[in-house]
């Protein structure tokens, strides 16, 4: 492993093995996606699926909850990830002349 520092020293300068490796996670992000009344319900199913991985079924549920509560969960990805996601979404919405919104929020 790059980080593993196998050898230390203890108080009699005898050299000992580091038993635990600390290993930082990564801070995650949701992607967000916020509710408007212009762009197709058929069109975020499909968003949801292409850029998140959902199924059809999953897809549908983030919509209506979306669509009824305002805000949703599309998926928690670190930041690089979350970031560009949000991004593409809003590009292919933006050709597609929808208004969708995406935002990132850390959990
Ligand atoms: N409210 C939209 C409609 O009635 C559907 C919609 C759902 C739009 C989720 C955006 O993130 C959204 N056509």
């Amino acid at each position: 492993m790059a980080d593993k520092k196998p050898i230390n020293q203890d108080p009699d300068g005898d050299l000992v093995l580091q038993e635990r490796i600390k290993t930082a996670k990564p801070p995650l992000y949701r992607v967000l996606m916020l509710n408007d009344d212009y762009t197709p319900m058929e069109f975020v199913v499909m968003v949801l699926q292409r850029f998140f991985g959902h199924n059809h079924e999953s897809a549908q549920r983030i919509m209506l909850h979306v669509h009824q509560r305002g805000v949703g969960v599309c998926g928690v990805f670190t930041y690089e990830i979350a970031e560009t996601k949000a991004a593409q979404v809003m590009n292919f919405a933006r050709q597609n002349e929808h208004p969708l919104q995406l935002q990132l929020e850390k959990e």
